[in-house]
């Protein structure tokens, strides 16, 4: 299969994120998405081509475009003020603030438009939020033009990004915006898999109200693991969308056997939902060596998950998403993808 892929994500880099009551410097950085470059082409996975300009448009189909004109802007409002640090909030929009006016102050803004303090913004930030959300978009087009699969090597990642917020190392939703290309192109119905360990928050916000876009999420229990306050078993989507949401929260410590039967659950109700495509949020922070993870997933394992996701035999787009084990996240994001091609 095709990967799409541009090295500007690697402008994306030299911050710090807060955990365990500390600065620590970022687990998202660009040697994942270079070391699964490089594991691409040392399998011979196919052909590794780079994204077309799209810009940043295919994103207002899922984000609103004040939230869009606050990311193009961040930095320099940021320096503007003679800031050269990574930006991040300081305050958060908690149910009960205001939250239809935008304050004029770069310090209101960043809080106005996010989660959590997981989505430093540095001068490269934009350049490769937009590559990373054209190599979706190309990979999205590749797939509807006829190819069996495509794999969208994104980084940074996008599945905590809602329609007008950032967090969890994301900036623009890929999966959800690749999702929106292949209905905008003439698709009746797209489904999202979600696999990375976290829960797609910003995915289900996006659609939760829709029944185009079927979204199942398997991941870490929302009581004990980040995002925290989204991705509970009873949110199964609101109005048309009643239905259309899927969640499989699973304790610490849960292995393949767990796992790949909730897979196998999801599988079964996307095939049900009969979808014109498949866009798979593919995060391999499952993995028992994760280190911000608490599943127990081995590298065997990972090629079993494309092997299952091929049975459904629908078109199909990989989109890269989390895995924080830098030494084995190649093997295993790639391992998917030719466990998918071997099926
Ligand atoms: C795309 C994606 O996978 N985003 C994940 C965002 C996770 N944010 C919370 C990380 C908490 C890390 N805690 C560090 C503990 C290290 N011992
Ligand atoms: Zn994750």
């Amino acid at each position: 299969m095709k990967t799409v892929y541009s090295p500007l994500h690697a402008g994306h880099a030299g911050y710090f994120e807060l955990g365990n009551g500390q600065f620590s410097p970022g687990f998202e950085k660009p040697m994942r998405a270079e070391f699964i470059h490089a594991r691409v082409q040392e399998v011979g996975l196919g052909p590794v081509l780079a994204p077309q300009a799209h810009g940043i448009a295919p994103a207002g189909r899922v984000h609103t475009a004040d939230y869009l004109q606050f990311l193009s802007e961040a930095w320099d409002r940021w320096t503007a003020i003679d800031r050269h640090t990574p930006a991040l909030p300081m305050v958060w929009p908690i149910p009960g603030l205001r939250s239809d006016v935008p304050p004029a102050h770069i310090d209101g803004l960043l809080g106005f438009y996010s989660l959590d303090a997981g989505a430093p913004i540095v001068a490269g930030t934009y350049k490769a939020i937009v590559s990373s959300l054209e190599s979706a978009i190309t990979a999205a087009d590749i797939v509807q033009a006829g190819e069996r699969a495509a794999f969208a090597l994104c980084r940074p990642p996008g599945h905590h990004a809602g329609s007008r917020f950032m967090g969890g190392y994301c900036y623009v939703n890929n999966a959800s915006a690749a999702a929106q290309r292949f209905l905008d192109n003439g698709a009746k119905r797209v489904a999202i898999l979600d696999v990375d360990y976290h829960h797609g928050n910003g995915t289900q916000e996006i659609f939760y109200a829709r029944d185009d876009v079927f979204v199942a999420n398997l991941h870490g229990d929302p009581l004990t693991e980040y995002p925290y306050l989204l991705g509970h078993r009873d949110e199964t989507g609101t109005g048309a969308g009643e239905g259309f949401n899927v969640n499989y929260p699973m304790p610490h410590g849960t292995d393949y056997g767990v796992w790949g039967a909730a897979l196998d659950d999801a599988c079964t109700k996307i095939a049900a939902f009969a979808p014109d495509a498949v866009v798979v949020s593919l995060g391999v922070d499952t993995f028992e060596k994760d280190p911000i993870s608490h599943f127990k997933l081995k590298t065997v394992d990972y090629p079993r998950i494309g092997a299952r996701i091929a049975k459904l035999g629908l078109p199909t787009l990989f989109v890269m998403e989390g895995g924080y084990a830098v030494a084995e996240i190649a093997v295993n994001a790639v391992g998917v993808l030719t466990g998918f091609e071997g099926a």
